[in-house]
Order: C-alpha cells, then structure tokens, then sequence
C-alpha cells in the first residue's frame, strides 16, 4: 500500500460537558471521544496511523457555511455566565453551550479540514477525525442536535475552494438525518448528499418533513439529495448491506466523486440509544471498504454521533481498520433486508430514478404511497399510546466483541512463470514442501494426462498450496499466471471442494469452460460474465451473467457488479474468492480493478485471481488492486445499455427468491412481516 491513513485527534475536545440537567443531551459526554481514542491505541491502530494535529478553524473556513451573526453570537458564549448559556441555548433544539465549546467546535471543523488538507495534498491516502462537538445538524444559523459548526459541510466547500474539487460525495451513515448538510447544498449539484436514518414516518427527532425520501434537493441540485428514511427501528447488516449495493453504490459511481467525506456516526450500530438499530460493528468494515475505491481512495471520515460506549469504540475501529487496508471481517448474521427496509428503499430508487440512469429502470413508487401511510399512522397513534410489554432498552443489547482481525503477513503471494518480474509488494510463491504423493498423483491423473509436463505440475501444485495457506490465513490473496486458466480454475475447485471446509465464490470472466457442474451442497458458486450465450443451465450456484455487447458497456458491467454480484457474494458468504480473468475478455484494466478491490470485501479478503500468462499488461494492475491500493476512476458513467439493464434484471428478478439480498422491492415478504 502506497499511502497511510490520517488520525486526527486532540484531547482538547473533550474539554467541555453539559453543566445543567437536560435528558436530550446526557448522552454527549467527553467519554464518548476519550473510548474511542483509547481504543485505537489499545489495538495498536493508533500507532499504524500518521498523527495529524487539529488547528482551529478561522472565521473564514467557518463562514463557508455559517452566516456571521451565528458567529458572532457563538463567538460570546466563552463569557457567559451559566444563566445566560443556558438562556441561549434555549433557542435552538437538543444541543447546549459550554464555555468551552465555542474552542471545542473551532478544533472539530479545523480538524477536518487538516484531513481534507492531509488527504488533497497526497499526505495521506486517507484518513479519519475524531471530534466533539459533531457537525451535520448545526445550520448556516443555528446549533442543532450537539452541533455546533458543520464540520463536514465547512469541509466539503473548503474542498472545492481550496483544491477545485469539481464533486464532492458526502455519505451520512450517522443514525439522524444531518439536516444542515443537506439545507447546505440543497441547490448545489456538486456535493452529492446521502443520508439514512431513522424517521419513523416524522415520528423520530429532528421531525421533518425534508426528511422523508422526496427531498431530492432543488433546481440545479435536484437529485443530489437521497434520504433514505428508516421507519422501524432494529436495522440489521443485511438492510444497510442492501442500501449500498442497490442505492448509494451505484449512484456514487455514475457521479464519480474526487473526494469522499463521510458523516460517520456509529448511533447506527448496536446498543445504541437514539439508533435502536442492531447493526454489528464489523458492518462499518464494509461501510468504509465499499467506499474505498471511489475518488481515488481520497476519503475523509468525521465522527458525528454514537452514544453507546461499547459499540462506538467498537465501530470506530472497524473503520480506522480497514481505512488502513486490513480485509475486512466476514459480516455476521447477514439476513436479507426487512420489509420496511425494502418499502424504503424502493421509494427512494423509484424517486430517484429520473435523476440517475442507474436507477432508471427501478419499479414505481409502491402502489400504497407513503403519505398516505403517514396519515394513517397519525390515526393509529391515538388508539395505541403505548405498548403493553417492555423491550429491553438499547443499552442492555448484547453482542459479541467483533473478533480481533489478524492480517497475515503475506498480504499477495504470486505464483508466476519463470522469467516475469513480480510485482512491489508481492511476494513470490511456489510449493516448497514436496505435496503428499496422493495429491500429485490426483493432479497428474485429472490434469496433467497426455502431457508430463513438469512446470505445469509444479504450477498446480503450487495454487493448491496457495489456497491451503489462504485458508489458514497465512496469507491473504494471491494472483497467478497460468497456461491453461479453465484447468487451473478446475483443478483449485476440485481441490477445495474435497480438500478445504470453505465455501468458494468463484467470479469468472470471459467465455471458457468453468466448473459449471457444481455439487449441490453449495460448496462451489460460480458466476460467469460471458460474451456468449452459455450453453451451461443456469442454477442455484451457477450464474451465467451474459452481456450482449461484450464488456465494452462500462456501465453495464458495474450495474452487475452492485446490483447481481455484491449481493450475492455477501450473502453466500465465501471463504475464498476465486478471480477468473479469461484469456481475451476484453474487460478493461480500470473496471478489473474495481472488481478485484470490491470482491475483496468478502472472505476476509482472500481472493484468489488467475490469469493467462500472456495478460502481463494486466499484473500490475491488478496486484496494486490486490495489495490495498484504491482502484484508478472510471469517470463519470453513461447509462448502460437498455437491452443489457433488461437481461441483468430478468436475472435478478429470477434468483430473488433465491438469493435475498437481490431484492429492491417489498412485493415479497422481507424478514419481519409485519409493516
Ligand atoms: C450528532 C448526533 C443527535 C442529536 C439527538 C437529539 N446528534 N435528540 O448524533
Ligand atoms: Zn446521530
């Protein structure tokens, strides 16, 4: 990996707490900054990140976003007195004023702005800021919500002034709706907006309106606003999972962004008592993975929320973790997404599919249109005040502490023809432990019949040991050159399936014969993207994904990758990601890559590619991919062909009753049926 990963942080920031008894805002403590801190030290990830320190932001910075007034009135609170802090907090919602905070609030902003700083300049790669007060609810003239300065809207203007930044992505996985961000740039079709969160049809705080998912932003910048609103509480991995894949993913893609800043709260984990959500904390991993190949890996997370001092430490980590390239945990639990998840989610595609060529061909609004459910719900309250039993509360949830996430010290071995150079980073491979006689006899029976050919033998025997080691975790991922890539394909499955305890997900590319049949226990998955029609039968664990016009549709190709291959992959859950690049499959360099970084969000980021020996051009790329580096961009996406987009979702729509997480629509029963 070629750059490191910022962490900015001050103890000053924890210098200010609430000095009178209000129930809304106990939960924003000073400890919330100190755990989160301790913990990055505690796991030795601290250490692994460059120390960036915080300044204060000026007037100037603040007043990107600010009006003056609101400066200068928060510019008097350091000499109030407590009568008159509390006075003046009283006119704006759940937040409260300290003599400090005014300084606090000063470092937050100026802290993110020393990471977009860090991050533009090519200091670091990218990089994660802890800060108290949070930002994305504070508005040009109000605090709002614990927020004082809008720490990620000052950033994203400061961006775009500063550097010429064209497009800014700013993703909100904070659990409430950052209303400030979104008033920020409501017109402004340069910063792209998402923000999910709990709403409860209006029923959560901050109560608006412009919550609900047809706030789209206005004129220019209609579009670029997505909320999607949760109206259950109880979220799992799977409906976040989902929103990713079928939503912000591909949006942020055919936007192309130059840099991603990230509105990251962790009161959308578990344990949480303003989320209520039961999202694990390993979940950010993927979060924060998914993101990583947008903008040239140029990514800036800001703490905002996160109140549970067990899970937020928890969340942080996993982000700072995978911000500094470790593979990402295999997700938990990963339940296709619940009804109300899919009812939101499809609003919103359906809502937005006039703005993204994306989304164009997402169904209608469902029939029983959303006001109307909120109207009936308002009826409905009066009758069903409160509930008869008591569940438990947030903070009593228990979950397991995500396992330590041990990377091997071999990040990519190589096993390559004699005579090609192996590639920075990587560390070349062959089987220097003799196989057992019984596996080479295997291997010279199945694969090696007509010919004796010994480099081809010392080749198989070689990947057989490569996944061996992948599957004890002593090595991460491996990219091969192969002669013959259908055998050596064959040969890895055949192994694994009788040899290994893994679940294999093997992505193929290009026309080639593939392990197609495959046993019934689901051992093997195969999908294959073929130019041709396949004569193969499609079935649960083969996936024939056939594109008509080849891959020169860019975008095709990267609607199949959200919208077919993530989700499935997740939900199949592999221990080994094996990547077939066929010879000739015309699949250009920088889509390949995006695949290999993608793909390397699931099995604890073992993959496995193969490739013919003559595809040298393709090797460098394809190893930086492997070793961590952000995918190069793909520029801002056409739309896909229409005739490929209806082949891909005729596919979907087959195997949803399959595979869960390919669902965007509530028609069918979603986890959870009731409304
Ligand atoms: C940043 C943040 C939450 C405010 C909740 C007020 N604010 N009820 O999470
Ligand atoms: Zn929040």
């Amino acid at each position: 990996m070629k750059m490191g990963t910022a962490l900015i942080y001050d103890e000053e920031m924890t210098n200010y707490k609430l000095l009178w008894v209000d129930p809304a805002c106990k939960i924003e403590v000073p400890e919330r900054l100190t755990v989160s801190h301790e913990a990055l030290v505690k796991s030795g990830l601290a250490e692994r990140c460059i120390s960036i320190p915080v300044r204060e932001a000026t007037d100037a910075d603040i007043l990107l976003v600010h009006s003056e007034e609101y400066l200068d009135a928060v510019k008097k609170t350091p000499y109030m007195t407590l009568e008159d802090l509390k006075e003046f907090t009283l006119q704006y919602g759940d937040v409260y004023f300290h003599p400090n905070i005014f300084h606090c609030a000063k470092l937050a902003a100026g802290a993110a702005l020393q990471l977009v700083d860090s991050v533009m300049t090519g200091k670091v790669r990218n990089g994660m800021a802890l800060v108290r007060p949070p930002g994305h609810h504070s508005m040009r003239s109000a605090a709002s919500g614990f927020c004082v300065f809008n720490n990620v809207a000052i950033a994203a203007r400061y961006a775009k002034q500063k550097y010429g930044v064209k497009r800014v992505l700013i993703v909100d996985w904070d659990i409430h709706h950052g209303q400030g961000v979104q008033y920020s740039f409501e017109d402004d079709p340069s910063v792209l907006y998402f923000s999910w969160h709990r709403f409860e049809h209006q029923k959560f705080w901050p109560h608006l309106r412009e919550s609900d998912f047809d706030s789209v932003g206005k004129d220019k910048g209609a579009g670029f606003n997505i909320n999607v609103p949760w109206n259950k509480v109880g979220m799992q991995n799977g409906d976040y999972l989902s929103v990713f894949c079928h939503l912000l993913l591909p949006v942020a893609y055919e936007f192309c962004p130059d840099l991603v800043l990230v509105c990251a709260g962790f009161d959308s984990a578990i344990g949480d008592p303003e989320g209520e959500m039961c999202a694990s904390p390993d979940i950010f991993a993927h979060l924060t993975h998914l993101l990583m190949n947008l903008a040239g890996g140029k990514l800036c997370a800001v703490l905002e929320g996160g109140y549970n001092l067990t899970s937020l430490p928890q969340s942080v980590c996993q982000t700072v973790q995978t911000l500094l390239g470790d593979p990402a945990p295999r997700p938990a639990n990963l339940n296709g997404p619940c009804k109300s998840a899919l009812e939101s989610l499809h609003c919103v595609r359906s809502t937005h599919r006039q703005y993204w060529s994306c989304l164009k061909h997402a169904a209608d609004l469902p029939a029983c249109d959303i006001s109307t459910k909120r109207m009936k719900l308002a009826e409905e309250e009066e009758k069903t005040q409160d509930k008869g039993e008591e569940e438990k509360s947030a903070e009593e949830k228990v979950w397991p502490e995500p396992p330590k996430r041990v990377t091997p010290t071999i990040r990519t071995a190589v096993v390559f023809p004699d005579g090609v150079a192996c590639p920075d980073g990587c560390k070349p491979f062959r089987s220097t432990e003799d196989l057992d006689p019984l596996t080479v006899s295997k291997l010279k029976e199945n694969f090696l019949k007509d010919a004796d050919d010994s480099d081809a033998l010392s080749t198989l025997s070689s990947l057989i040991a490569l996944v061996e080691k992948m599957e004890k975790n002593e090595i991460c991922s491996g990219l091969a050159l192969v002669h013959d890539v259908s055998m050596a394909t064959m040969c890895v499955v055949q192994h694994a399936a009788a040899a290994l305890t893994n679940r294999v997900l093997v992505v193929c590319v290009g026309d080639g014969k593939v392990p197609s049949h495959v046993t019934e226990d689901g051992k093997t998955f195969v999908v294959q993207f073929s130019n041709k029609e396949s004569e193969e039968q499609e079935c649960k664990y083969y996936i024939p994904v056939h594109l008509k016009k080849g891959f020169s549709d860019v975008s095709g190709f990267i609607q199949a990758l959200f919208s077919l291959v993530l989700p499935l992959g997740y939900e199949y859950d592999p221990g080994l990601v094996l990547l077939v690049r066929m010879p000739d499959s015309g699949l250009s360099e920088s889509v390949w890559q995006h695949l290999t970084g993608l793909l390397q969000g699931l099995a604890q980021g073992h993959t496995l590619v193969l490739m013919q020996e003559g595809e040298k051009s393709c090797v460098g790329p394809t190893a930086s991919s492997l070793l961590g580096d952000a995918a190069s961009s793909l520029g801002q996406l056409l739309a896909p062909q229409p005739e490929h987009v209806e082949s891909l979702e005729s596919l979907r729509h087959r195997l949803k009753a399959d595979w869960k997480l390919l669902q965007t629509t509530a028609e069918e029963m979603g986890r959870g049926d009731e409304f």
